[in-house]
């Protein structure tokens, strides 16, 4: 068994992590534009003005991806690149951008698959109360018309949105994200139904407007929770734990149920209906019927969970992390189990086939006195996280695998200090390096994972 024959292997990018050119491309300003050229919010004042200046070396990444041999790239395109305001008027010249690397890919045999939105709110919008304001859900909807108009005559596979938990949680809850705001919960549960309901519309538009039969997902995020042995109660324990909302306030947005249930069940957890109460807005059955427009396949970014197991008092409790837990260059716990037990939980909720849409790992990487980049901590990490794919492959319908990320690139509040590529990027000389795993998940791509 395993990974089926036609396995995706793709890897993952998005728009302001990697493309530059933010000037003098007829590209609007966004939201992280105006974010990161304010004092205090970024490691040492990193921007993504340049990035990895991927707008005029795009051909070379994709030589790189297929010397890789990846299957499939996942890019995101920068709605305020495409309409500089959000809404009307189109800019031609990063229209043509993203139709030359729809173009090129396929030409070296890589399936594009396009992401709506990673985060780069465009700034006019925002000045008209962004996520807050009602009109969003259409300005997202034509926007996702655009897109569909344009690319879907090549491009098969659309994403809405990317980690709303990110976008409105660390945005504008914990205010670590751009645009860096503290909101009252009220808003922060508004902002939340409208995101939802703009997924809703784009699905809309991009079947309405799709130029063959589109296949469309979301791409959400969370941490996963697993069980600490495989015992049915531990199970249990940790699938509760997942789909509970049991964060705290200011944190209530890292969650799984209030993102995934609405879209794939058509309803929002009864748990946090009630916890919430006060602070939700309106919501009718009309906008549930739009949140949960039907969609086709389901994404999840996985990057690590919390162990849990079942109390003595019957209920499910965290299983502390020993002191030396494995951790990454970030900070972030190694558990590898996730990968097995998120798909699976979330498959057995939603029967809908999976993508990992994101998985990967930091590390301090460096160029070798020998000119190469040596991270076996990374390959290290992919086996064992791929292994756990492998086992939930014979149990559940999971369709592809998306590495974080292609290149070194913007790692948002962390700058350029967080590397999460297969490929190292000099961000002085913009040169590329292939590093040591990017040539061992080539060799898991040519085996189809059978090595694993
Ligand atoms: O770089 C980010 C990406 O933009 C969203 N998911 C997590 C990645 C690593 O932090």
């Amino acid at each position: 068994m395993g990974f089926a024959k036609d396995f995706v292997w793709g890897a993952a990018t998005s728009a302001y992590q990697i493309e530059g050119a933010a000037q003098g491309s007829g590209k609007g300003l966004h939201i992280w534009d105006v974010y990161t050229k304010e004092p205090g919010h970024v490691y040492k004042g990193h921007n993504g003005d340049t990035a990895c200046d991927h707008y005029h070396r795009f051909r070379e990444d994709i030589k790189i991806m297929k010397e890789i041999g990846l299957k499939a790239y996942r890019f995101s395109i920068d709605w305020s690149r495409i309409l500089p305001e959000g809404y009307g008027r189109v800019n031609e010249e990063g229209a043509a951008f993203y139709n030359e690397l729809i173009d090129e890919l396929l030409s070296n045999g890589i399936e594009p698959y396009i992401t709506l939105y990673h985060w780069e709110l465009p700034y006019e919008i925002y000045k008209r109360g962004g996520w807050m304001n009602p009109d969003i859900v259409e300005w997202f909807g034509n926007y996702a018309r655009l897109a569909a108009q344009r690319f879907s005559d090549r491009v098969k596979y659309f994403f809405t949105l990317n980690e709303p938990q990110c976008f409105v949680g660390l945005g504008f809850l914990t205010g670590e994200h751009a645009p860096g705001i503290k909101a009252p919960l009220r808003d922060t549960f508004e902002m939340a139904h409208n995101a939802l309901k703009a997924h809703g519309r784009a699905v809309q538009m991009l079947r309405q407007h799709g130029k063959q039969p589109l296949v469309v997902g979301y791409a959400p995020t969370c941490s996963m929770c697993y069980p600490e042995t495989e015992r049915p109660e531990d199970a249990e324990a940790a699938r509760e734990m997942l789909f509970s909302m049991q964060q705290d306030d200011r944190n209530w947005a890292w969650n799984v149920a209030w993102w995934s249930d609405p879209v794939l069940l058509g309803h929002y957890p009864e748990e946090g209906l009630k916890r919430y109460e006060p602070y939700l807005p309106k919501i009718t059955d009309e906008d549930m019927k739009l949140i949960s427009e039907p969609i086709d396949i389901y994404g999840q970014n996985i990057y690590n969970g919390r162990c849990i197991r079942m109390g003595a008092d019957g209920k499910p409790e965290d299983v502390e992390r020993y002191e030396g837990f494995p951790q990454t260059a970030v900070g972030w716990p190694v558990t590898p189990e996730c990968l097995y037990w998120g798909p699976k939980f979330l498959y057995e909720r939603y029967r809908k086939p999976m993508y990992i849409t994101e998985n990967g790992i930091a590390c301090n990487d460096v160029i070798s006195l020998d000119g190469k980049v040596h991270d076996p901590q990374r390959i290290d990490f992919l086996a064992r996280y791929l292994h756990e794919l492998k086992r939930a492959a014979d149990e559940i319908d999971v369709r592809g695998y998306f590495q974080w990320s292609l290149l070194d690139n913007f790692e948002w509040e962390k700058g350029y200090a967080g590397r999460f590529g297969l490929v190292y990027t000099e961000f002085l000389s913009q040169k590329r390096i292939l590093k040591d795993s990017a040539y061992w998940y080539r060799d898991v791509i040519q085996t189809n994972g059978n090595k694993l």
